[in-house]
């Protein structure tokens, strides 16, 4: 397979491999595409739980961004875990820098296991300020709460809660329905023109440690190649539960899902 694009991962780090920027180099790499990182923070962690987060300092993380961006350009950013206002600050600096248009973001807050990613000063100014640059944003129902103010229990709320969050600047959002107690899970795309519910069959599984990284990295693949923002979406969701569906059960708590659903080893490797 040849490459067919090139992005750039502003995420943390996950020592345990299923989430973060070890999900989405591989969702990266097993989409086609040639990624690139900046780490913002390394967590200490396994399938069972957050152990610990060490940050990087904010000006490495701009200038990762920066130096790296300057050799290879990407066609698309797909951000993730920035815990601190500092860390925003020095992220909105670089990318005026950087000047790429396609920037997804997934509003990272809480691990599986319930351990805080992100502080009460990084959401406000993610809010007020970083909203604004991004082409899309990715958040599950929690986030979308916590972002629009619009307590969620049904796809209505959804919609009115994602209508919330384009009022505040972000062109396209994709809230995503797995937290809702219903039969088949409804993502949920919307922008001015348009509401588009994919709705899945719910997988009854435990291990989906790391989806809600894979998935809008997967986005960020398809839309670097060229694809349109809403069939990038269709087919982020259609390799997450791919992946859902074949994870390989591994660790003692929640575990990864399986990036590899896409691809197949060439034969002279066997
Ligand atoms: O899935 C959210 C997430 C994002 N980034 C990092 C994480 C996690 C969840 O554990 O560890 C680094």
């Amino acid at each position: 397979m040849k490459l067919r694009s090139k992005i750039l991962i502003i995420a943390g780090s996950d020592s345990s491999g299923g989430a973060g920027i070890q999900a989405d180099i591989k969702t990266a790499t097993c989409l086609g595409t040639y990624a690139m990182t900046a780490v913002t923070a390394v967590t200490i962690q396994n399938t069972t739980g957050v152990k610990s987060v060490v940050s990087i300092p904010a000006n490495e993380i701009y200038n990762q961004i920066v130096y790296t961006s300057k050799d290879i350009k990407p066609r698309a950013i797909k951000i993730g875990m920035l815990h601190s206002d500092q860390i925003i600050n020095k992220v909105l600096k670089a990318l005026n820098q950087i000047k790429i248009k396609k920037i997804i973001l997934d509003p990272v807050m809480v691990a599986k296991g319930g351990s805080k990613l992100i502080s009460d000063k990084a959401i406000s100014l993610m809010k007020k300020k970083l909203l604004k640059k991004v082409t899309l944003i990715t958040p599950n129902l929690p986030e979308a709460e916590i972002l629009s103010g619009v307590k969620i229990n049904t796809k209505e709320d959804m919609i009115f809660a994602a209508n919330k969050l384009i009022k505040l600047g972000i062109p396209n959002v994709l809230i995503k329905g797995g937290h809702l107690k219903s039969k088949k899970v409804n993502d949920i795309f919307v922008n001015k023109n348009e509401i588009k519910i994919f709705s899945s069959e719910r997988l009854n599984t435990r291990n989906t440690h790391g989806t809600g990284c894979t998935l809008s990295t997967a986005i960020t693949s398809f839309f670097s190649c060229g694809k349109p923002l809403k069939k990038s979406c269709e087919l982020g969701i259609k390799y997450v539960n791919s992946a859902i569906l074949t994870n390989p059960k591994i660790g003692k708590g929640h575990g990864p899902v399986n990036h590899l659903n896409s691809i197949r080893l060439n034969k002279k490797y066997k």
